[in-house]
């Protein structure tokens, strides 16, 4: 497997020398500066390209583009679609010319990751991103006072929500909403609460069939300018994969991701395996998906998160947590050795995904999940993982 480290440019706190001291030789990496809808430039992406690539002793290579983000009218499907998708290829065509093949994406409405508490205290010390029921209810029903809100939430769940949002400061509320907005990745606006609500009243109309019929036209718009130049989409899953503010998330079970492949079927569209956001949720197997699913995984993130019986959950150690990473790490290995049989090279990308803040990490300004050492930490035991199980299953051999 290609050990890969997600960079953000050269704005992130984490260098290129630091990375590759982790062991890391792939990179993860956005032109995060380019407005969603506008064409990523072929200079651009050169560009980029080179800064990865300049120093030869490092030997890194921009290995998977995280993320080619989808303009929101597309979500939607609202207004004069064509231009947006011609934008797209333009982009998928200009990444290809510069040697770039792997392509992640999502289809979350609105938000994209989304955490309640960003350093929520870990046993034995650091921090950790966390999910909390009661706040997320605390925002919906309170903060953002939804209509309908309250039937989508248990009645437990609400009470405990109130006292939260009674006993709360205005700074503590200020917190809260600046955590949902934080898994914005790059220099996009923030929402506050009327911009939240003016986006959720956009989709109102829209709903689960309607959200799907959108992604299925946006497979079938970009996915044969995929197959020509050799491009592999791999979509995101929901993170967490349940409906969010009522707004439902359609890429969130092993039905859903059944559905994305057939929509359209070809090795061009395909997924990003990421266990921290499938195994966020109780109906998901993750292990049995990553069996189901491992022929069209182009690009794996690996994490783990320990979940509670009210919705809430945790990031939890890469080795910790509720899922059983060792399994599945065995399904792709396996899977990348069956897809060497045609293609001698082929190395399946994975990264660490997330990692806790641990010994100075709090001191350095890195994305909110994206810390150095506690990254490091996680692409360590992968690591370790991947090697015994090698060593030790002569399927692999
Ligand atoms: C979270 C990430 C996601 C991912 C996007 C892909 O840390 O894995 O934000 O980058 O959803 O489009």
């Amino acid at each position: 497997m290609e050990e890969c480290w997600r960079w953000f440019g050269p704005e992130d706190a984490v260098r290129l020398p630091e990375i590759r001291q982790t062991g890391a030789t792939g990179i993860v990496n956005a032109l995060h500066q380019i407005p969603y809808g506008v064409i990523w430039s072929e200079e651009e992406i050169a560009a980029r390209k080179g800064m990865i690539e300049a120093d030869d002793r490092l030997g890194l290579r921009w290995s998977v583009v995280e993320s080619l983000p989808i303009h929101e009218n597309i979500k939607l499907g609202e207004g004069d679609l064509a231009p947006l998708f011609e934008n797209y290829r333009a982009s998928m065509r200009n990444l290809a010319r510069q040697g770039i093949f792997t392509i992640c994406y999502n289809f979350m409405p609105v938000l994209d990751w989304t955490r309640t508490d960003l350093a929520h205290p870990v046993a034995g010390g650091g921090t950790s991103l966390r999910f909390d029921a009661v706040k997320y209810c605390a925002f919906d029903c309170f903060m953002l006072a939804r209509e309908g809100a309250e039937a989508d939430h248990d009645p437990a769940l609400i009470r405990a929500a109130k006292a939260w949002f009674d006993s709360a400061s205005e700074s503590d509320k200020d917190a809260l909403l600046a955590n949902v907005n934080a898994g914005l990745p790059g220099a996009y606006a923030r929402y506050d609460i009327a911009g939240l609500k003016a986006m959720f009243a956009r989709y109102k109309s829209v709903g689960r069939e309607g959200l799907k019929a959108n992604y299925a036209r946006f497979l079938r718009e970009v996915i044969p300018t995929a197959e020509e130049c050799g491009i592999r989409m791999a979509v995101h899953p929901d993170d967490p994969p349940r409906p969010l503010f009522g707004l439902d998330r359609i890429v969130s079970s092993a039905e859903d991701l059944a559905f994305i492949v057939n929509a359209v079927p070809s090795k061009a569209n395909g997924i990003t395996f990421c266990t921290g956001s499938l195994g966020a949720g109780r109906h998901n197997d993750v292990p049995a998906m990553a069996e189901r699913f491992a022929p069209h995984v182009h690009f794996l993130h690996l994490r783990n998160v320990a979940k509670d019986a009210d919705g809430s959950f945790m990031e939890a150690a890469h080795l910790g947590g509720d899922t059983d990473m060792i399994a599945v790490i065995r399904t792709f290995l396996r899977e990348e050795k069956r897809r060497r049989a045609d293609d001698p090279d082929f190395r399946m990308p994975f990264r660490p995904d997330h990692g806790h803040d641990l010994l100075g990490d709090a001191e350095r300004k890195t994305h909110p999940g994206y810390p150095l050492y506690g990254r490091m930490r996680g692409l360590a035991e992968l690591r370790g993982v991947i090697s015994a199980v090698t060593a030790l299953d002569p399927a692999l051999a």
